[in-house]
């Protein structure tokens, strides 16, 4: 397998996690190739035949060609997890999917304006404005999150699924923000069941290969 995405970006952390979930490591089950912001790589006709999008992670295995990094996920846990680490009911696995859809179509949406404009954006080109709203918005969806997690251990019930990994990426990058850009950001709402949850997935699962405690985004 080869996957392309420098490992700065929210998306290929996904699957990198994912992956060190089903214990394939990289250099022995798949190569990663940095590709993305000052990598480049990403708009060459040659990456453009695989994902006509020019984003990352892109993956191959062998002659099959996957964007989406959700869909990435989903694909490796059904391809490649001989442990059963993400086997699970029916229900479980519908509410991963909720989640996974959460993530994708409100969750990050509301933070990356707050993510894009702090971090990626030059301070002179800066909507203070609009990315404290970004960010308080975030504070009200991730308390719905929080209602949740006080009756779920992981965000799918009793056992860690993918979703987690997309919900704690995000969640990861609200902690960030407001430790590093706390006047920009506003308060960030204190919610303990999202405290317990995100120390759950810190001692008991792979988020280490991952685990981002400073913004470095130009690694
Ligand atoms: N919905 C896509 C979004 C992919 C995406 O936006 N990737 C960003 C990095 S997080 C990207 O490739 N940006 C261009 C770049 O890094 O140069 C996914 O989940 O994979």
């Amino acid at each position: 397998m080869r996957l392309w995405g420098r490992k700065s970006s929210i998306n290929v952390q996904k699957v990198l996690w994912c992956l060190a979930e089903l214990n394939l490591v990289e250099g022995r089950d798949f190569e990663r190739i940095d590709a993305g912001l000052h990598f480049g790589k990403n708009r060459t006709t040659e990456f453009l035949k695989l994902n006509p999008n020019g984003l990352v992670p892109t993956l191959e295995d062998d002659k099959f060609v996957l964007w989406e990094s959700n869909t990435i996920m989903r694909y490796l846990t059904q391809q490649y997890d001989k442990a059963q680490r993400f086997s699970a009911d029916l229900e479980t696995r519908q509410y991963s999917e909720q989640w996974l859809d959460w993530q994708l179509g409100s969750m990050w949406p509301t933070l990356r304006v707050a993510f894009v404009g702090l971090t990626r954006t030059p301070e002179d080109q800066r909507n203070y404005a609009v990315i404290k709203k970004s960010y308080q918005d975030t504070n009200q969806l991730l308390a719905l999150l929080d209602q949740n997690l006080a009756t779920r251990t992981y965000c799918a019930g009793s056992q860690f699924q993918i979703c987690d990994i997309a919900v704690a990426l995000c969640v990861s990058r609200w902690i960030l923000l407001n430790v590093h850009f706390p006047e920009k950001t506003g308060p960030r709402l204190p919610l303990k069941n999202i405290d317990a949850w995100m120390n759950r997935v810190e001692t008991e699962t792979k988020y280490s290969v991952v685990a981002e405690k400073e913004l470095n985004i130009l690694k």
